[in-house]
């Protein structure tokens, strides 16, 4: 990889983005959304596929042919994602669906299209513990040509505690939607609790889009959503994207979906220092993030 293609990070209201998102930024900030909109919001590598594909199988009641109708990116697009000509964007894609459209964005809450909040669209926001995102990320980063050279693990883990890798600050990212939960029309969920419980969990997400299951439907729900499942369903998987764009001899997108492989990473010393910024930068919003299950 000769780094052509990889990406560096501008800004729009303080926040990192790669710079081809900030170049088209225009058309993501004037977007209309419809009422019937769903907006799956995350920081990167919080589990985001995992929820569009259990959102796509609600809305669809389980059934296969159409959810493996096209891959994830294209069922639900990526709203502020865009090539570096600005051709081959989310916002394109949306322009030509029909709502209700299910929207995947990283965006901090402070971004989101205001057009999300004026029609009061659903929002589902998935936070992960931050260790475990990191690692993830970090393993993204190396295989993700179009994402900024991750560099040794160690700089890399300081860049996340110091809010400088793309979609910046984890914590005013879980922060933000966080505090405005009850305010907004937002469910706001835990990977580790749907790693944890995924019947009790997908059930409360159909129950916020206004849909009752049958106990069957949900069970296959979880069955075709485990990350086994996901990793074997090309259109779950992203084995679309090609190798030009994900390198796989680096790592994979459906790498372990565990939680707290953290612990393979980070050092005793790492860890030490992380909790203590952790706690000193959490004191102000206590979140129930767990970092074991
Ligand atoms: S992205 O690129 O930001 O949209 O990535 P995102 O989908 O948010 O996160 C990718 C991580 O989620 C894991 N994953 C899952 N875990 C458990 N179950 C299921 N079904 C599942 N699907 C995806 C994926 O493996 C990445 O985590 P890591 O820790 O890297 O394996």
């Amino acid at each position: 990889m000769d780094g052509k293609t990889r990406s560096t990070l501008s800004q729009v209201q303080g926040v990192p983005l790669p710079e081809r998102i900030v170049k088209y930024w225009a058309r993501v900030e004037k977007f209309q959304a419809s009422k019937e909109d769903v907006l799956i919001a995350t920081y990167p590598k919080a589990g985001t596929t995992w929820t569009q594909e259990v959102v796509d199988q609600i809305l669809n009641e389980g059934d296969l042919e159409k959810t493996k109708r096209a891959p994830t990116q294209v069922r639900m697009p990526f709203i502020e994602m865009t090539s570096a000509d600005g051709e081959n964007a989310g916002i394109t894609k949306l322009e030509v669906m029909d709502p209700p459209r299910v929207i995947k964005t990283h965006l901090p809450i402070q971004l989101v299209p205001q057009s999300f909040w004026e029609a009061g669209c659903k929002v589902i926001y998935m936070a992960r513990n931050p260790k475990d995102t990191v690692v993830s990320y970090y393993h993204f980063d190396r295989m993700n040509l179009y994402q900024p050279e991750p560099g040794p693990w160690q700089e890399y883990l300081e860049k996340f505690m110091t809010c400088q890798l793309g979609w910046g600050s984890w914590y005013d990212h879980v922060k933000g939607y966080w505090r405005e939960r009850n305010n907004k029309a937002i469910l706001y969920i835990f990977f580790e609790d749907m790693k944890e419980d995924p019947v009790r969990e997908v059930t409360r997400i159909a129950e916020f889009l206004g849909l009752q299951l049958s106990k069957c439907t949900i069970d296959h729900i979880v069955k075709m959503t485990t990350f086994s499942a996901m990793r074997e369903n090309p259109m779950a998987n992203y084995s679309t994207v090609p190798d030009t764009i994900f390198d796989r001899t680096a790592s994979e997108f459906m790498r372990k979906g565990e939680v707290g492989d953290w612990k393979n990473h980070f050092s005793a010393q790492e860890d030490a220092v992380f909790e203590d910024h952790y706690h000193k930068l959490m004191a102000d919003c206590p979140i129930p993030i767990r970092f074991t299950i």
